[in-house]
């Protein structure tokens, strides 16, 4: 087996953009359209169940707001909220908002350096993986990027596998010659229903997920002075980040 291309995730993966970005921006969008609907930090962990965000607007109405009395076009509604919603985000991620997290900048370098083919294959907006790669990673990361996977560009959301479907065609690769890397329950279902295997780094919202099947589960790639902590998988024999010596160790069996 020869590992081929990087497949991430965006939302959690590559930076922590739920809690203090999207969220924030669902929330500016309510306001300004004048609606009560509020989603608080714990509300918005149960609400990320539903990966997208039109598609988690219809959840919260159907599941927590009985008493809301939907329009005949609640669907404009929740695209205009959305486009709404988008704009705030994009222009908090232009102010620099939200960070990349520990050793994704590192991992990507290095894969580019030694040629790894790299994708992304996400849920979210293609406009909100812009603005991240662009503002937090640098102005010319989409262009290493084969492919972005990305929103609307599939019928079916994680954990659907159709996302990584699109990824792998357009990549012309077999699963066996990929890896993904994803943060959620969701996004590990996604990709092991493509039948890729899959690092997964956590985060506040997904720590207590199942993450059973999974490659290897750390609490985040680690960086040389910030040390991973491996919480399932492979013995890693004292490495302290994920690079690519250590991928080919673990992954790349003789
Ligand atoms: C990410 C998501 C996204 C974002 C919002 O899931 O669920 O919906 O919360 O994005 P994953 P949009 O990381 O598994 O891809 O509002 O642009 O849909
Ligand atoms: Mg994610």
């Amino acid at each position: 087996m020869n590992l081929q291309a990087l497949i991430f995730d965006v939302d959690g993966t590559l930076a922590d953009t739920e809690r203090d970005g999207h969220r924030v921006a669902f929330n500016a969008a309510f306001k300004e359209a004048g609606l009560d609907w509020h989603w608080h930090v714990d509300l918005y962990g149960e609400l990320l169940a539903v990966t997208g965000g039109k598609e988690r607007m219809h959840h919260y109405i159907e599941r927590y707001r009985p008493d809301y009395k939907k329009p005949a076009d609640f669907d404009a509604l929740v695209a205009r909220l959305h486009a709404a919603k988008t704009q705030h985000y994009t222009a908090l991620l232009a102010r620099g908002g939200i960070p990349l997290r520990p050793g994704v900048w590192r991992l990507l370098e290095e894969a580019r350096r030694h040629g790894m083919r790299l994708a992304i294959a996400t849920t979210t907006t293609p406009a909100n993986v812009s603005a991240l790669l662009r503002h937090a990673l640098s102005p010319a990361a989409e262009s290493w990027f084969e492919i972005i996977g990305a929103g609307d560009v599939v019928a079916a959301k994680k954990p659907a596998p159709d996302i990584y479907h699109y990824v792998l065609e357009h990549l012309q690769l077999a699963p066996a010659q990929c890896l993904a890397f994803e943060d959620s329950e969701n996004g590990l279902r996604a990709a092991q229903a493509a039948r890729l295997r899959t690092v997964i780094t956590i985060n506040d919202y997904t720590r207590t997920h199942d993450f059973s099947g999974a490659a290897l589960v750390l609490d985040h790639l680690g960086e040389a002075d910030q040390p991973f902590n491996v919480l399932a998988g492979p013995a890693v024999n004292g490495a302290t980040f994920l690079d690519l010596n250590l991928l080919q160790k673990i992954f790349i069996k003789p």
